[in-house]
């Protein structure tokens, strides 16, 4: 698509942007250059290109038994001659025969690699008419292919191609990759790739024969979580010669024998980690950095079906599950394959991994349950390989898997339970899972498996959550490309438009200030900007916030989480968004328009009767009930209250206004990093009084609230007349209505449902539904967060609370 055609510029700019050319036509060393029409033989052992500095050869190497490629290798360290460290690769996947292949750089410009057959294995795809052609290896390491008629100029470079390493100084650009090899021998493409991802952020990716998955920077982290940033589409990321690397993303270190003048190199190792190492005394590569220092968070490193254990001494160890055997009994990389046929007709049991983790595959959540029940659900499924059975917060979590990849040892309370045919169970040897000798420090910081949970017993709701699944992660891939496409400013002409399925654009300053009239139809006002009415050029009508000025940095990240949060979440009761506008230092997001405001006009003006109530309750509760647990992460809105429920032309709630939230992932539960206190008076948990860690049921409390305010008409802040004796300090709408059921329940009557209910409103309300809405409020808005249901658990009871009658 764009990407391709932008690269011929792309080239253009790297070759002009190039510093004060150096050329030497006749080097003191005649060997460093091959000119038109030459070519280097495997045949003649001594033909190689040497830089002049005689830091690198580039040659043909020897990969395998009478196999070889054409690389570039440093030249030291001299003692270990015979097992130089190569940096660059032609022909990884395609060695060629150790008699009669050659380069030849012919004369149409083209710079050829040919097998003994003379097949062409690999070429530079480069032509020239007239002028003459040198291929020169630059003391960088940079084999560059150079037309030389007047001004030289760069053909072909290996340094746009690195193969899974990089030199001090060679760029790497948004065209780049580094692809990790297969393993210390063998030099073919291996499933590691160190590369740009679409969003700017420089990524290692496991890229397996059955699966592939980003590991780095951490997935269950948000992007600026991890230090990194979106913002920059240069894509650019460069180790210097003193040992300082920087990207584009704002990812940067120190190798820690900074400055020291020595060789370098930073290579995507066979393992998936990148490590810089030095050359140390001219003999011994030492690491100077590395990305992981515990080995077993790579994904995908010991194959599926097995566990990755490490330890100071003995390194990383990958092991087979009870059950499984090595797939490949030298390569890791397939992992292991099961002894016995899943899903036979054979009674089946549980091998118990204690302190063992296995990331990501969830087919299925369920919380707040028993592990006899997790384990029926397993049995029953046959997708089922396995499940994870976790203690969070006040109850144990069971996550249904239906692979096992990513195992390793966590320092958490987690507990793997594989699935097994019983007679193995007891027959089978001992492999690891004498688990309690592991010594786990119990305070590690551990990812948790993400999952993409469904849950039981509402299929449609269900079917909604899975597709909103889908359709977010579709839609960030659109704001990603389409952020990348439009900052690029080449294609500024064609900015307007981007017609997209999801319908999700960037949108210029120029066409919202039309759409908006110049902005002259204010609709709402809050703490995060105006927002306007607006009418589209597809006649759409939307609402149009205006962020506050990004006059640092705190606006732009608010309208980076927000855009990136909203570009994720896709439900029926969120609010969609169409698009977005960066211009300098306005920041705007376009949303659709609902017909009937707030709730909280909606309640002012008293338009509700109580069917709509109830919905409105329930609609609310399960986009929360999404925001905080179905999609990827946990996102905590923080403002809840009517004034950020909207709702459309049938009365339908959708939640909106994230730019309070905070982006949440499940590893930290209890996060308490939220400096600044959030949301409104009035809705606000105890916890943020007391300076609590804050967690998901600051939301609940919050919904809790704001259900009963739709029962009692009475807004929270209205309660300030009544003062709760002997205390100097006013009853809160819960109070309130908490001891109005007491002093009822000691004369058992419900004479409180027509003190509390408000009266004003219009239709029938069916008692016994009423009260347990009040019970259910209630019980959100309990001080003690544990106390709390949490929003998925609200939904069903809402949904049973309505059905029972
Ligand atoms: C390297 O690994 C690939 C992929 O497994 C394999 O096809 C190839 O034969 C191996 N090469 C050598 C020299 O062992
Ligand atoms: C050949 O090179 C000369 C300059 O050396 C240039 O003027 C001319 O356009 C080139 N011819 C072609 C066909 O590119
Ligand atoms: C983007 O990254 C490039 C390369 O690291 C840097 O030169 C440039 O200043 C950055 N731009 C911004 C806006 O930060
Ligand atoms: C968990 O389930 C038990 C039994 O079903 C129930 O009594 C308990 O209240 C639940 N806990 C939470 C926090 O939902
Ligand atoms: C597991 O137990 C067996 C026998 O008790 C022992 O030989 C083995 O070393 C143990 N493995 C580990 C990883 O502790
Ligand atoms: C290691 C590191 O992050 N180095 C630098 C990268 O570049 C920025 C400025 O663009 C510096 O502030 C960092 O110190």
């Amino acid at each position: 698509m764009a990407i391709p055609s932008l690269f011929p510029l792309l080239h253009l700019l790297i070759i002009l942007s190039n510093p004060p050319f150096k050329f030497s036509y006749s080097s003191s060393f005649p060997s460093n250059t091959l000119s038109k029409g030459s070519s280097i033989s495997i045949d003649h052992k001594t033909d190689h290109l040497v830089s002049p500095n005689r830091l690198f050869t580039a040659g043909f190497y020897k990969v395998g038994i009478n196999a070889y490629s054409f690389s570039i290798w440093l030249t030291k360290p001299p003692e270990n001659h015979n097992n130089p460290t190569v940096v660059w690769m032609a022909n990884r996947d395609v060695p060629v025969n150790g008699k009669h292949s050659k380069l030849t750089l012919y004369k149409d410009g083209n710079l050829v690699l040919k097998d003994a057959d003379s097949s062409i294995v690999w070429s530079t795809n480069t032509k020239t008419t007239n002028g003459s052609l040198i291929l020169q290896l630059e003391d960088t390491g940079n084999l560059v292919l150079y037309q030389v008629n007047g001004r030289p100029y760069i053909l072909w470079q290996s340094f746009d191609y690195p193969t899974d390493t990089l030199l001090p100084d060679q760029p790497f650009t948004r065209n780049s990759q580094l692809v990790s090899s297969r393993s210390t021998n063998n030099f073919s493409t291996g499933f590691f790739k160190l590369y740009f991802e679409n969003n700017n952020v420089l990524s290692l990716l496991y890229n397996g024969p059955e699966i592939t998955s980003v590991y780095w920077p951490a997935p269950y982290l948000r992007t600026w979580e991890a230090g990194r940033s979106t913002y920059n589409n240069s894509r650019f990321a460069k180790l210097d010669s003193k040992g300082e690397f920087n990207s584009s993303d704002e990812f940067g270190f120190f190798v820690s024998d900074f400055g020291v003048g020595r060789e370098r190199i930073m290579k995507v190792d066979f393992d998936g980690n990148i490590r810089v190492y030095s050359l140390v005394d001219g003999k011994k590569w030492e690491v100077q950095w590395q990305a992981f220092s515990t080995p077993c968070k790579i994904h995908g490193v010991c194959g599926p079906n097995s566990l990755c254990t490490y330890s100071q001494e003995t390194g990383r160890k990958c092991s087979c599950v009870r059950g499984y055997k090595m797939k490949n009994p030298i390569d890791w990389s397939s992992g292991c394959e099961p002894v016995f046929k899943p899903c036979q007709e054979e009674e089946e049991g549980f091998v118990v991994l204690p302190y063992v983790e296995y990331y990501g595959y969830d087919i299925n959540y369920l919380p707040n349950i028993t592990l006899e029940q997790c384990k029926q659900v397993c049995l029953k499924d046959c997708n089922c390989k396995g499940f994870q059975f976790k203690f969070d917060n006040s109850y144990y979590n069971c996550y249904i898997k239906n692979l096992l990849y990513n195992g390793y040892q966590s320092g958490f309370e987690n507990t793997m339970y594989i699935k097994l045919p019983k007679r193995l169970l007891s027959s089978f040897p001992q492999r690891f899972d004498n688990g309690s000798s592991y010594s786990c420090p119990g305070h590690l910081i551990m990812p948790v498996s993400r999952s993409y949970d469904v849950k039981h017993g509402n299929g449609s709701l269900k079917v909604m959550l899975w597709l909103g699944c889908v359709v977010g992660v579709l839609e960030i891939m659109l704001i990603i490309f389409f952020f990348y496409t439009t900052q690029k400013g080449l294609t500024s002409s064609a900015q307007s438009y981007f017609p997209i399925a999801s319908g999700f654009k960037r949108f210029t300053y120029a066409e919202l200030k039309k759409a908006t009239d110049n902005f002259s139809k204010e609709i709402g006002r809050g703490g995060a900007g105006v927002v306007y009415k607006g009418e589209l050029s597809d006649d759409r009508i939307a609402a149009i916030k205006v962020l506050k000025e990004a006059t640092d940095q705190k606006g732009e990240s608010e309208f980076q989480a927000e855009i990136s949060t909203i570009g994720r979440l896709n439900h029926m009761n969120l609010i969609e968004t169409w698009g977005y506008c960066v211009v300098g230092k306005h920041r705007l997001v376009v949303y659709e328009y609902m017909a009937n405001g707030s709730l909280a006009t909606s309640l002012d003006m008293n338009k509700l009767n109580w069917g709509k109530k109830i919905e409105i309750a329930i609609g609310t509760a399960k986009g929360l009930a999404y925001l905080h647990e179905e999609c990827l992460e946990w996102v905590l809105h923080c403002d809840v209250k009517p004034h950020n429920i909207l709702l459309d032309s049938d009365y339908n709630p959708k939640v909106a206004d994230f730019g309070l939230s905070k982006l949440f992932d499940r590893s930290t539960g209890e996060d308490s990093s939220f400096s600044r206190i959030r949301g409104t008076r009035g809705y606000m948990a105890p916890e943020w009084v007391f300076n609590l860690p804050i967690t998901s049921k600051v939301d609940v409390y919050s919904y809790g609230v704001v259900v009963l305010q739709m029962i009692t008409g009475k807004s929270p802040l209205q309660m300030q007349h009544i003062s709760v004796e002997g205390s100097g300090r006013d009853q809160t709408l819960v109070e309130w209505i908490r001891e109005k059921i007491r002093v009822d329940n000691e004369s058992d009557n419900r004479a409180w449902i027509k003190e509390v209910v408000d009266s004003t409103t219009c239709g029938e309300y069916d008692t016994s539904t009423l009260t347990k809405l009040v019970k259910i409020a209630l019980q959100c808005a309990e001080d003690d967060r544990d106390a709390r249901p949490s929003m998925s658990q609200v939904v069903n009871m809402l949904l049973h609370a309505e059905k029972d009658d």
